[in-house]
């Protein structure tokens, strides 16, 4: 018997969060989100961190109509001033799908109403509509980091149980109103990111003068695992679309070959990495999880229905956002950032501004990893290179570093193909130019389309194509041409 590797065509695309976007936070009768009281803080007091420490009193100064902070999720990059323009845009550049997110506050501007916002359904009825129009598949994240900030106050976020059923009814209301012109959908966008930031994934505040309680942190984690499943129990009915769960990747090394560092590894990368994955593709709590809440003193409040709808309604796909590399050591070293948790410096890798260590190998490691343990299509439903650009006189961006960035990562995508890696697509993050999830930063910039505007709001908000946006272009239609 010969054997012959094979490269398949996949998709290619790229994404937006609805939060970090469109911007009109108060318009058309929209809520106010957890998002839109993240104020932008110099990159000196990282913002990532200070996320973490967001309390009740942070929440009520948000609210004042009249306060020193500027809070850049209300503004975004305002795409939703821009629909026909930034699709027209993404059409020319010749993605096959773009991922985008629904504002559960546009939807339901406190989350418990029963009948929907009209002017919400209304504005993605025309984006969705012209993204069909446009020619791209669609990859929907129905909660993308931004919960209505009422049931912040009402409910204390996702702690509490009565956001599945929230979530549920609006999922409903998304499937009911674009279930069919939806092609592969997310309930949550890095599912694992409640557990390293509560506030951001599930709506969780600290208390003043105490650390998170973990009992309430996973607890949030249960609760959106069920409603997760539900969604898809409910997808099944309403839809044709293909459904997906989604994790942060970290892509972990053992700093040595000592068997502690090896050790270490396997538990962080279970805690931080599988531990939501597995639940959401095997349909079950892993048992590594009955020692963590053990030591750790958790207890969940787990009903037997929830335990049916996660054994019934594991997802279609497994996605991940991947950006860089980490390492793990028993013993203390110089750390730097990364998405969503710092890790420790390889001498082997070069960093972004931010620190993030770019490792092109490592997304094939990942992608290796991760078809490997769940044995289902794969989606990478993020990565991409934040960096600063700036905008010369003529109109013109050069980002040559994101070219390199794209060009190594691509490669690795083929040799992962080569590894009999069933992957479906890849999704540029941050497509056009938006506000930073991590920094609250403007200029921590990700597209290949530019956005004209600074870190305090100011600027045209006109868009511009980056370099990187023909080569990305040409990229696109010489695979087109493969695979024809
Ligand atoms: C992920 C989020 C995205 C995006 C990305 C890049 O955690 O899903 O929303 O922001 O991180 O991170 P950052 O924006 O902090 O550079």
């Amino acid at each position: 018997m010969d054997f012959k590797t094979e490269i398949k065509p996949i998709l290619w695309g790229g994404a937006t969060a609805s939060s970090q976007y469109e911007g009109g936070w108060n318009e058309g009768g929209k809520g106010l989100d957890t998002q839109e009281c993240r104020p932008y803080l110099p990159k000196t007091s990282n913002a990532t961190t200070q996320t973490r420490l967001l309390t009740r009193k942070n929440i009520d100064e948000a609210k004042k109509t009249k306060t020193q902070m500027y809070y850049p999720f209300r503004k975004g990059t305002q795409g939703y001033y821009h629909v026909e323009e930034d699709i027209n845009l993404l059409k020319e550049l010749g993605i096959d799908v773009y991922r985008l997110s629904i504002s559960w506050a546009r939807l339901f501007p406190t989350g418990v109403e029963s009948e929907p916002n009209q002017a919400g359904i209304d504005y993605y009825t025309e984006v969705i509509t012209k993204i069909k129009q446009a020619g791209m598949k669609i990859f929907l994240t129905m909660n993308h980091y931004a919960v209505p900030i009422h049931l912040v106050d009402e409910y204390g976020g996702w702690s509490s149980r009565e956001l599945i059923d929230l979530y549920v009814h609006f999922a409903n209301v998304v499937f009911i109103n674009w279930g069919n012109q939806i092609d592969y959908y997310l309930p949550f966008n890095e599912i694992n990111a409640g557990y390293f930031s509560p506030y951001n994934g599930l709506g969780i505040l600290k208390e003043e003068n105490a650390d998170y309680d973990l009992s309430k942190v996973f607890q949030g984690l249960h609760n959106q695992f069920v409603a997760s499943a539900k969604t898809i129990a409910l997808g099944r009915e309403l839809t044709k679309a293909k459904s997906g769960c989604m994790v942060s990747v970290f892509c972990y090394y053992a700093e040595t070959p000592n068997p502690d560092d090896n050790m270490k590894l396997i538990q962080e990368e279970n805690i931080n990495q599988w531990f939501c994955s597995d639940v959401l593709m095997r349909g079950y709590y892993p048992s590594y999880m009955t020692r963590f809440f053990e030591e750790n003193k958790i207890t969940l409040n787990i009903e037997p229905e929830d335990l049916k709808f996660l054994e019934n309604d594991t997802a279609d796909f497994v996605s991940f956002s991947y950006y860089q590399s980490s390492v793990i050591s028993i013993n203390e070293r110089e750390m730097t950032a990364g998405n969503l948790v710092a890790t420790i410096k390889n001498p082997y890798l070069k960093a972004t501004e931010w620190g993030w260590q770019i490792d092109p190998v490592g997304l094939r490691i990942s992608l290796n990893k991760v078809y490997d343990r769940y044995q289902k299509p794969v989606f990478i439903s993020e990565n991409g290179f934040g960096d600063y650009d700036s905008l010369k006189p003529d109109g013109t961006i050069e980002d040559k570093n994101r070219i390199r960035y794209f060009e190594t990562h691509f490669e690795q995508i083929k040799e992962a193909l080569r590894d009999g890696v069933d992957l479906i697509g890849y999704i540029m993050w941050g497509v056009i130019d938006i506000v930073s999830a991590g920094s609250c930063e403007m200029e921590k910039r990700y597209g290949v389309i530019y956005v004209d505007a600074d870190n305090n709001g100011e600027g045209t908000y006109n868009r511009y194509k980056k370099d990187s946006f023909s080569w990305f272009q040409k990229y696109i239609e010489k695979e087109k041409l493969i695979e024809n």
